[in-house]
């Protein structure tokens, strides 16, 4: 059984509990407290010197970088490679938005939100305009296809469905973003574990208040 290394609150760490689930692999859950620097303990660093979760353990093997532990899962468990097809363009439309998810999107939603959060700061337009664009962008890729990468569920869905979720969260309005009101609403329904995702939601919530 692989070990991860989580905290509920934390997005990545619920994309690949979601994959996880999704593919049916049971993970012998290992929270850490990041507000009492757990992370930081010499036991974890020895693990993941960058200290982050999500943190997988798979015997010896440790991985972090959500999205590279959900490929890693897909690749090692799936029964078939339809959430990280093999194929090469449809493979590298996955990773394109994976990197996506990553380099822009929530980079720049948590440049936006993160220091009104922490640092109690106001909203800066800039960086506003900043994430908007990235959502827009979303909403462009979401035009002609069902799913975030071509027209089957794939571990691009996951990660930025959980993204917008926090998005939502933070009381952004994207009613406005026709397609992605549309594939977000779907995916609410079809993602395996988006109860994991709401439970983790509401601990973010606290937060936010
Ligand atoms: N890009 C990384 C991923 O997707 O896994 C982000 C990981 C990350 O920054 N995780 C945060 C963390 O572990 C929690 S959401 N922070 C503690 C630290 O960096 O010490």
């Amino acid at each position: 059984m692989c070990d991860l290394y989580y905290t509920p609150a934390s997005s990545p760490c619920r994309v690949v509990q979601m994959v996880a689930a999704a593919l049916k692999i049971k993970l012998r859950l290992k929270p850490l407290n990041l507000h009492s620097k757990e992370q930081l303990l010499p036991e974890f660093l020895k693990i993941n010197p960058q200290h982050t979760v999500p943190t997988l353990v798979d015997n010896n093997f440790a991985l972090w970088e959500s999205r590279s532990i959900c490929i890693y899962l897909v690749e090692k468990y799936a029964k078939d490679d339809s959430l990280y097809p093999k194929n090469p363009k449809q493979r590298a439309l996955v990773n394109q938005r994976l990197y996506f998810d990553m380099g822009m999107l929530t980079k720049r939603m948590y440049d936006f939100f993160f220091p009104q959060l922490i640092q109690n700061t106001q909203p800066d337009p800039q960086k506003f305009k900043e994430m908007e664009e990235a959502v827009e962008l979303l909403d462009i890729f979401l035009e002609n296809s069902a799913y975030a990468a071509g027209e089957r569920l794939t571990i691009a869905d996951f990660a930025l469905a959980v993204t917008v979720s926090v998005c939502e969260l933070t009381g952004y309005d994207l009613n406005k973003y026709v397609n992605i009101s549309r594939w977000y609403e779907s995916m609410k329904l079809e993602l395996p574990g988006w109860n994991i995702n709401e439970e983790g939601l509401n601990v973010l919530r606290q937060y936010i208040k």
